[in-house]
């Protein structure tokens, strides 16, 4: 075999190798200010391990953001305080956010997560409330 011959098969090697991508979701922060809001997932389950969410808000003219919750457990309530009309992030484990993303505009968060419940929302004031929390899930 000759030395280009060696290459290319070793090449071939190199591309057979199974590759550990890294998951991607695809997040639409959706709705306007005094109206309805959500968030919207591609996929609502990923497998443990590097995570990228690829974050668009999708509103006209409302600034919306993502923070990445994980819960103790399961079915966990996040509750609302009446006096902020917002999530009391003190009390939660936040594994990292893209915060004040403009309409209109893109941004990534790349973080590594151990299998559990979480949930994304966007915290900003009354948003939770007019829908934006939306359960995700990452297995073990
Ligand atoms: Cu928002």
């Amino acid at each position: 075999m000759n030395r280009i011959a060696i290459y290319a098969a070793f090449g071939v090697l190199l591309s057979a190798a199974p590759v550990l991508a890294a998951e991607t979701v695809s997040v639409q922060l959706i709705g306007e200010r005094g109206g309805q809001m959500s968030i919207k997932l591609d996929k609502s389950e990923v497998p443990a391990g590097e995570v990228t969410f690829e974050v668009v808000n999708a509103a006209a003219n409302t600034p919306h953001e993502m923070v990445v919750i994980k819960l103790d457990k399961a079915g966990q309530t996040l509750e609302i305080d009446p006096a902020k009309n917002r999530i009391d992030e003190d009390k939660l484990m936040s594994m990292g956010e893209v915060g004040d993303l403009k309409a209109g505009k893109m941004d990534t968060l790349t973080v590594t997560l151990a299998p559990g419940a979480y949930e994304l929302i966007c915290n900003l004031k009354g948003h939770a409330a007019a829908g934006m929390i939306v359960p995700f899930t990452v297995k073990g």
